[in-house]
């Protein structure tokens, strides 16, 4: 199998998940950077997602999936034991999902592209920082009541996506200085052997 990614983008969060559940990935970077988008391989990327983004997981008889979320549950279940998802139709499937969707559409979107382009103005951004602020609020308070995970004693695919995400807050200005039960959360997911994988594979820094 394939990941399209880009370098410390949402594709982080696939990739992580494919490294805890020990699932080999052939990796392709994209360069989202520039347009029109191309990939490590000089390929035009519209060709893969005429949406234009990562992360794409191409299976080995060349079917294309999209949408993070879908991915990593995806991936998940090609390696039940590894206990990244609960088992589908059960309830904390849906909680997981519900997380997932939480992180997709209250965060990630919030953050991108909103706090990434310049051209959207500051006016927006104040915004969309506020919102942000509201967001990793009920984070913080669920995971200063539960944890040390999202979802409890586990580590889930819900939080390779939401460590992705919330990494983001130190290139974007997003001040995490009242949440400490999230800053603690981010330091011991960033200590995982399997995303320090992902993150070094990647070129990304890492903790020491
Ligand atoms: N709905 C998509 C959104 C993915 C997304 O926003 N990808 C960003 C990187 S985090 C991207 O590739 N942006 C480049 C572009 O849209 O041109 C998903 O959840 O997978």
């Amino acid at each position: 199998m394939k990941l399209y990614y880009a370098a410390g983008a949402c594709s982080l969060s696939p990739h992580i998940v494919a490294a805890e559940a020990g699932i080999a990935l052939q990796l392709e970077r994209v360069n989202i950077g520039r347009t029109p988008h191309t990939t490590g391989s000089g390929h035009d990327f519209a060709a893969v997602n005429p949406n234009g983004y990562v992360p794409v997981l191409e299976l080995d008889d060349g079917t294309l999936l999209t949408e993070g979320p879908a991915i990593v549950q995806f991936l998940a279940d090609l390696k039940p034991e590894s206990g990244l998802a609960p088992a589908a139709g059960t309830l904390s499937r849906a909680q997981l999902q519900s997380w997932l969707n939480f992180i997709a559409t209250e965060l990630h979107k919030t953050y991108s592209p909103w706090l990434f382009h310049a051209e959207y103005g500051a006016q927006a951004q104040t915004v969309a920082r506020g919102k942000i602020s509201e967001r990793l609020a009920y984070v913080e308070a669920k995971l200063a009541a539960g944890g040390p995970f999202l979802t409890g004693e586990r580590f889930t695919v819900a939080d390779a996506y939401l460590f992705t995400v919330v990494s983001w807050s130190k290139f974007v200005d997003v001040d995490l200085s009242a949440f400490p039960a999230l800053r603690a959360y981010l330091e011991r997911v960033a200590k995982r052997p399997a995303v320090r994988e992902a993150m070094m594979a990647e070129g990304l820094k890492v903790p020491a």
